[in-house]
């Protein structure tokens, strides 16, 4: 998109919305969260009028079970869960512009409006459905919820949609022996109940056409939306016998939710209804969802939730005919694994955000993360790899590059700039280098591709590096001091360019920069273009020498890390 279309753009950018129960793993924040939050700030630092949401995704069964273990009632569980994971987000550096719940009475009244013009547009039928009821739970149990010896191959722990051991799709009465997942109970009789389904057979052609006018998507995105629609879609059930969730404003329905994907997606609406009403006065949450031209909507998420965006989401504004904006661009990831193995919350393998922040603070979990992001192909996380980008990409290169010229130029010039002879070739030749690598960043960066960008960056402050080690100011200031004063010059205005490109990586590393060279806070937000110049802090401004920007992981603390959380492959 060329810069004169993309004036007056703005961007609503939405990231998949976490489960409420449990703290999420590095891969649930690698494969949406994050991503979107270095996208974001990287929108906002060029200027661009932006807004970033999500919340909270509260419904469903396993939001009850949870509570259930946790001994607390529901609605206690979902406000303590959502508190904690907000405040790890917070502690993340999220720049959500809004983090709801999906429990809020916006989303409740919004998702009874979507099932009441699906309804009226004749987009809903009821039918009547089989499920399994636990005598023993009082509680209908999702096919997930119950486990059997599977038909085809044995297996006795199947589940009643899936056999994970042949991956055979399974209907829960096919199982034998069945038990409830939650007491193991086997006192399970089939009951007859009516559901609502929501019409996708007949929104199929819509769908399609509406996939077809996006030939930008990223490969993942389209590969797995073709494969559904020409599987052909099946209506889908859109309610639920549980007690917790949106209730279905519908006669003979009493007592019944609706599913939890029907409402959840909705939230990226409610949650930015909710935005505007911090500060009505000047908000309007309708100019970002009345599919206006002007508005460009990415959805970030990992590759299992792209049916649903790709699909049922779009089904369900298509079929309320009203003018909902849809997404523009859906940036789907794959998954990041634990030295081969799926990151598991339920099965509590990998890292969790909370144990992250025990061990590094958060900086250099964005970096590394965003620098293994498994964009193209699943990617493995390992504790050796987080060491080489901490201790090569952070500390040896930015880190080192950063402390060595500002101890230096404190020895030998003071607390302010030198001012030293006019720069020279060199200078003028990195100049032109730096040029050339920070158009590529802001085109990575701009196109959502986020292991280039990052290589991108790490390859800028490789240029620092071999910049000075070139000019040599540490021999040069024998033989000529001015000379070595016009290379501190330059270095250190590096460093704040350094400074302004890492800031939607790094934020906080970016902050103890500017903090360093006593930026004002207006200078904190410069575009990348603008700070392009290698000459804009001039001699006598005054700087600090802060202390080490990173810390290195040896290798004793990764083969201890290895151990604690059982990395090596299974
Ligand atoms: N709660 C995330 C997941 O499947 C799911 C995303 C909803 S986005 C509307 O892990
Ligand atoms: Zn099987």
């Amino acid at each position: 998109m060329k810069s004169s279309q993309r004036k007056n753009m703005k961007y609503l950018i939405t990231s998949a919305l976490p489960y409420i129960n449990g703290v999420k793993h590095l891969g649930n924040f690698v494969g949406s969260m994050l991503p979107a939050d270095v996208y974001a700030r990287f929108l906002r630092q060029e200027g661009e009028t932006v807004i970033f949401v999500c919340a909270t995704d509260e419904h469903g069964t396993p939001a009850e079970i949870a509570a259930k273990e946790a001994g607390l009632d529901i609605e206690s569980y979902c406000q303590n869960q959502h508190q904690l994971q907000a405040e790890i987000y917070k502690s993340f550096l999220l720049s959500f512009d809004f983090f709801g719940r999906t429990s809020s009475k916006y989303n409740y009244n919004l998702t009874q409006h979507f099932y009441k013009q699906l309804d009226n547009n004749g987009f809903i039928e009821e039918h009547e459905i089989k499920q399994m009821y636990s005598l023993e739970d009082d509680r209908f149990l999702p096919d997930r919820y119950i486990i059997g010896t599977c038909p085809n191959c044995g297996y006795s722990s199947a589940r009643g949609d899936q056999c994970e051991n042949c991956t055979s799709v399974l209907d829960p009465t096919e199982l034998q022996n069945p038990r409830s997942a939650i007491s193991g109970s086997t006192r399970l009789e089939i009951r007859k109940s009516k559901h609502l389904f929501l019409k996708l057979s007949a929104l199929k052609d819509e769908i399609q056409s509406w996939i077809s006018s996006h030939n930008n998507w990223p490969n993942l995105t389209k590969s797995i939306a073709m494969k559904w629609l020409n599987e052909g879609l099946k209506d889908r059930c859109i309610t639920r016998d549980l007690n917790w969730g949106v209730p279905v404003p519908r006669s003979g329905f009493e007592g019944k939710v609706f599913y939890v994907w029907f409402d959840a997606p909705i939230e990226y609406i409610a949650a930015t209804q909710e935005w505007a009403l911090e500060d009505s006065a000047k908000r309007d949450w309708k100019t970002w969802w009345d599919r206006a031209e002007d508005v460009k909507y990415v959805q970030f998420m990992a590759k299992d939730n792209l049916p649903f965006h790709t699909i049922m989401w779009p089904a369900m504004i298509l079929g309320t005919r009203e003018k909902w904006k849809m997404a523009d661009y859906i940036k789907g990831f794959n998954w990041l694994t634990y030295y081969g193995n799926k990151f598991s919350t339920s099965a509590k393998r990998g890292v969790f955000l909370d144990q992250a922040l025990d061990i590094l603070p958060a900086d250099y979990w964005r970096y590394a993360l965003i620098a293994m992001a498994p964009e193209s192909s699943d990617s493995a996380f390992t504790w050796e790899l987080l060491q080489i980008k901490v201790n090569k990409d952070l500390a040896d290169n930015l880190g080192n590059f950063v402390n060595r010229i500002l101890k230096f130029a404190s020895t030998h010039f003071g607390s302010t700039i030198p001012e030293g002879s006019p720069p020279g070739n060199l200078e003028q030749k990195l100049q032109e280098t730096c040029n050339t690598f920070v158009i590529q960043l802001k085109s990575f960066l701009r196109n959502m591709e986020f292991r280039k960008a990052a290589e991108t960056l790490c390859s800028l402050w490789s240029i620092g590096n071999q910049y000075s080690d070139e000019r040599a100011p540490w021999l040069l200031i024998k033989e000529d001091r001015e000379a070595a004063a016009q290379v501190i010059r330059t270095c250190i205005n590096l460093i704040y360019f350094y400074a302004i490109i890492s800031k939607p990586f790094i934020p906080l590393t970016a902050e103890k920069i500017f903090d360093a060279l006593n930026i004002s806070e207006a200078e904190r937000m410069k575009s990348f273009s603008n700070a392009m110049d290698l000459n804009v802090l001039p001699p006598g401004h005054s700087f600090n020498v802060p202390s080490p920007l990173f810390r290195k992981l040896d290798d004793a603390e990764i083969k201890q890390l290895r151990i604690k959380f059982g990395g090596v492959a299974e």
